[in-house]
């Protein structure tokens, strides 16, 4: 298990659309262990292979927030949503590669989302409440889109022009 680096917007490969997973290999298994462990360690709730630099449609996440309960590390390969809610919630939401930015988003309240498992077996869920707003934030990922691709023009810009000013910041260590 190692930590991986996470990519931080503006960055081509946060924008570009992960290829399907062809099969659940040892490499793909180590990558899966890695992104959790990364996330585990940010911290987050959720993370996206493309946020380490792998354009791999695999998303792993763990929304489990009470310390007092186990918590629910799960890992989706090629995950495809099969049915949204006409219900919509607004979560203020934020992203790993877009550090300490958060903004309002609304999403269907509800999901069902399919993905193969890393046995190769196709699952199914029905996600509500944080679930629900993380997989989908996550599938996003998949798809090159981030949040701040649904807040207006001039929000989006400021935020991204915060991202570059960081990144020339860490540049210069
Ligand atoms: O994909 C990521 O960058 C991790 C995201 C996942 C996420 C974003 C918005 C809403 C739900 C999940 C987060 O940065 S993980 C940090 C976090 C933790 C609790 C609540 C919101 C965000
Ligand atoms: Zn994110």
């Amino acid at each position: 298990m190692s930590l991986r680096q996470i990519l931080i917007h503006p960055d081509p490969r946060l924008k570009t659309p992960a290829k399907p997973v062809a099969s659940v290999t040892d490499e793909l298994r180590r990558l899966a262990d890695d992104m959790l462990e990364t996330m585990y360690d940010a911290p987050g709730i959720g993370l996206a292979a493309p946020q380490v630099g792998v354009l791999t449609r695999i998303l792993v996440m763990d929304c489990v927030k009470d310390p007092e309960l186990p918590p629910r590390p799960m890992v989706l390969i090629n995950p495809e949503v099969t049915w949204s809610s006409e219900e919509l919630t607004t979560y203020e939401e934020g992203c790993l590669s877009i550090p300490d930015q958060y903004a309002e988003v609304e999403r269907p309240a509800e999901v069902k989302v399919r993905w193969m498992d890393l046995n190769g077996a196709w699952q199914e869920e029905h996600f509500t409440k944080l679930w629900a707003t993380c997989v989908q934030h996550e599938i996003d990922h998949l798809d090159g889109k981030l949040f701040i691709d649904y807040l207006k023009p001039l929000k989006r810009q400021m935020i991204t022009r915060k991202m570059v000013k960081l990144k020339r910041e860490l540049a210069r260590g």
